[in-house]
């Protein structure tokens, strides 16, 4: 077990399992897989997607606008989501079924009405950070793998970032799933290609 690698589980919340606010497409099924790798990792760190009820990123907060319309906000491009993962809620809660009792820090992310956060390090304002790379940087971690939902955004921006903050980061593919909203999923992968993430199965770790 390397001391200086970590897991990153993004996002592994009821909120984006089948009958949640948010529900990717077989989103349950990365759980075993997850459980199955974590133990080879020293290091574990959680994400949790922990909105306040009037968050900006809900399509229920803009009277005349539908999920996963599209709208403009100070920072940029902001996609409207269905309401999810509303802090303190069932739909927020991580799956009860996640084996990471040895996991070592929980960071909570779109916690600001104003501002959503897919990515675990930066803001979607692209300015707040969350504080991730300073405490992994402190720990001597340098290399990331990352898992959970949903590929395309959370996880795609968290490697992006990661690589971004100079720590070299892999994706699980098997133990992730995507939203793929209009291509989001091919332009992730390639997006995170092109910026030097790597790619491998869980079979491979
Ligand atoms: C996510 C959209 C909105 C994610 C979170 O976890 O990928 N996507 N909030
Ligand atoms: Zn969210």
């Amino acid at each position: 077990m390397n001391p200086h690698t970590a897991l990153l589980v993004v996002d592994v919340q009821y909120g984006f399992m089948p009958g949640g606010g948010l529900p990717v497409a077989g989103g349950d099924a990365i759980v075993p897989v997850i459980n199955r790798i974590a133990p080879r990792f020293a290091n574990v760190v959680l994400t949790q997607d922990w909105h306040p009820a009037d968050h900006v990123s809900f399509a229920a907060n803009h009277p005349g606008r539908q999920p996963f319309d599209s709208i403009r906000l100070p920072y940029g491009e902001q996609v409207l989501w269905p309401t999810h993962c509303v802090q303190g809620t069932r739909d927020a809660a991580l799956h009860d079924g996640l084996r990471v009792d040895h996991a070592q820090l929980i960071i909570r992310k779109g916690f600001r009405r104003e501002i959503d956060s897919y990515s675990a390090f930066v803001e979607a304002d692209r300015r707040t950070t969350t504080g991730l790379a300073a405490y992994l940087q402190a720990r001597g971690i340098r290399r990331l793998f990352l898992c959970g939902l949903a590929t395309d955004y959370c996880v795609a921006w968290s490697a992006l970032d990661a690589r971004a903050a100079g720590f070299s980061a892999t994706v699980i593919e098997d133990a992730c799933r995507a939203i793929d909203l209009e291509g989001s999923l091919a332009r992730a992968w390639a997006d995170m290609a092109a910026a030097g993430v790597g790619r491998i199965r869980s079979d491979q770790i």
